[in-house]
């Protein structure tokens, strides 16, 4: 039987009532003006309040290698690689890349880059070598701390980069010569620095430089701060409801915000131990590691529990999950379908929240002890103003159901300072007032967000606003169905009509019989304008490493136009 503890944040109502920033300041011992230094936080601060001792990372490679930390080993071995990257001349606020795999050293460089003042660039090792010149060169890299496996795509692009003087292989093991300009540093061999004065960074000081998914455009760097920890401490502690007994496990790859801001921030501000797997997606796997570990707040994202969806409950079924608690999903909108089944067999739902790159924090959020509604983000966290803003006037409005711009008042203290080198770009996200976020949704009389669509995926047919989303939702909940893309395609009176890309789950075929008993199925749950024109199979959808489903590519195809950046592609 599952135990139930009161939930951190207790009553919406009363939190929202005198709500201020202040509150997460004063937990974290902070005072305008003082020092504050992201990796101290998760370290040295949780140590001195007597957590030295407990377990802050539980890591699981592939074949079964793990290994554990504690939060004194994690204060020792941020401490040692600050001290080795100021022994190299890496100076403050210069750009230092982590580019590997998820192993100890991606979590422990990253603590160590902001410990000596670096700016860290967390990149998907999955990367190659273009996707990674881009961003280098955009960010004018000092360092790149790497292993074996990943320094040959450095190596290609080296020469173009004049900016980057250290390459630095965590994991040497002294068989093949490295490179000159390359250095090998080793956690197991270096002698652990007891002392080291994390740099006295400010508030407004540059902490990380994450480059956005991408799915439209070219790749942004977006500019975050230390003081970004208020926000990302207090959404931890409320929305992911962690508490001092959880083994908690995010899903996302620090290559992504969610990665970094609540799979090494959130967290570890808060003192509480996180489980990581390096490993890729197989439902039987991660039901292996929850039931090993004994997780019990898992943060994923809707298109791996799409794919726990698809693996079917018989999975389930095999493991004893009876340790989670707690369910967050984030990325993409979730289909009411997926909160539906989670609750049905994890005996749980998800809580959906919405955020982005940009925002740092999470903005809109199924809040624990919040009446769900499959399929809506649900409301704004205490001390986020978001509204949403008549597409023309840019005024807020309030009509339910009606289509409007997700704006949020700007001053939370996550919120991106910058885009890298692109000032241009960052005022664009401005406007009367508000930040935009570049994302559509609707209002409902509860004041729930229900989301439609990024601006440029919304489908406009015959002058109707058709959400991909709910055509999506739609088609999901068709047995046969395991996910979907839905894009515009062109037509001569209607200007734009509405395709879907369907993959099916396993045991099932694709033939104009299921097509046309699929349209049967989703006639009864859309409007007629919302009713795709055509459904095409199609044995997988491009996404980006982030996992979500990248719309703009099928688009593309079907008018006939350049596909555009694509270097966060997943498959390509
Ligand atoms: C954290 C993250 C941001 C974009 C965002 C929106 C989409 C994220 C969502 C969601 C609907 C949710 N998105 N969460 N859409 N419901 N719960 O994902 O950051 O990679 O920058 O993406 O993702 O379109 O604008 P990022």
């Amino acid at each position: 039987m599952r135990t139930m503890t009161p939930s951190n944040i207790g009553s919406y109502e009363e939190r929202l009532k005198d709500f201020s920033w202040s509150l997460s300041e004063k937990e974290l011992g902070y005072k305008a003006g003082d020092d504050i230094n992201i990796a101290w936080h998760c370290t040295d601060r949780v140590c001195k309040l007597g957590k030295a001792g407990k377990t802050a990372l539980i890591w699981e490679g592939l074949g079964g290698a793990s290994k554990s930390y504690t939060f004194n080993d994690i204060r020792l071995a941020s401490n040692t690689i600050a001290s080795f990257l100021q022994g190299l001349g890496i100076r403050r606020e210069e750009r230092v890349c982590l580019f590997m795999d998820r192993i100890p050293e991606l979590y422990l460089g990253f603590l160590g880059v902001l410990k000596m003042g670096g700016v860290a660039q967390p990149l998907f090792s999955a990367f190659g070598d273009e996707s990674l010149l881009v961003r280098l060169e955009n960010a004018q890299t000092t360092a790149v701390l790497t292993t074996r496996k990943h320094a040959g795509k450095v190596r290609k692009i080296r020469e173009k980069l004049p900016h980057l003087k250290h390459v630095i292989v965590v994991d040497d093991d002294g068989k093949k010569p490295l490179q000159t300009g390359e250095v090998a540093f080793s956690l197991e061999k270096a002698e652990p620095v007891e002392d080291f004065k994390a740099a006295a960074t400010k508030a407004e000081s540059p902490s990380v430089l994450h480059y956005t998914s991408g799915t439209t455009g070219q790749p942004k760097g977006v500019r975050h701060v230390h003081y970004s920890l208020i926000s990302q401490y207090l959404t931890a502690k409320w929305v992911l409801d962690l508490q001092d007994n959880d083994i908690y496990w995010c899903t996302a790859d620090p290559g992504w915000v969610t990665g970094t801001s609540y799979g090494i921030i959130g967290p570890w501000s808060l003192g509480v131990t996180q489980c990581v797997l390096d490993a890729g997606f197989s439902a039987e796997a991660w039901y292996q590691f929850i039931q090993k570990h004994k997780v019990t707040v898992w943060y994923s994202a809707p298109t791996a529990i799409r794919s726990l969806m698809k693996a079917g409950e018989e999975a389930v079924k095999k493991h004893d999950l009876e340790s989670l608690r707690h369910l967050a999903s984030v990325g993409e909108p979730l289909n009411a379908e997926a909160v539906v089944w989670s609750q049905r067999v994890f005996g749980l739902p998800f809580h959906d929240n919405y955020w982005q790159t940009e925002t740092g924090s999470i903005m809109i959020t199924n809040l624990p002890g919040m009446k769900i509604k499959p399929g809506s983000m649900a409301k704004p966290f205490p001390g986020i103003t978001a509204a949403l803003l008549d597409m023309t006037t840019f005024s807020p409005m309030t009509d339910p159901g009606k289509v409007g711009l997700i704006a949020v008042k700007p001053g939370w203290p996550a919120m991106l300072r910058g885009y890298w080198n692109n000032e241009e770009a960052f005022k664009k996200k401005f406007r009367d007032g508000w930040y935009l976020t570049g994302d559509r949704a609707t209002l409902d009389k509860d004041g729930y967000f229900w989301f439609v669509g990024r601006d440029d995926d919304v489908i406009n047919t015959a002058g109707h606003l058709v959400s991909p989303f709910e055509v999506e939702s739609a088609l999901l909940e068709h047995p046969a169905v395991a996910e979907s893309g839905v894009v515009s395609k062109p037509d001569e009176i209607n200007m734009e009509v509405v395709k879907a890309f369907v993959t099916l789950k396993p045991g099932n075929e694709p033939s104009e019989d299921l097509k046309l008993e699929i349209m049967n199925f989703i006639r009864k749950k859309l409007s007629p304008l919302a009713m795709p024109q055509e459904i095409e199979f199609t044995p997988l959808l491009p996404k980006t490493r982030s996992g979500k489903i990248m719309r703009r590519v099928l688009k593309a195809k079907e008018w006939g136009q350049e596909i555009g950046d694509t270097s966060t592609l997943e498959n390509d």
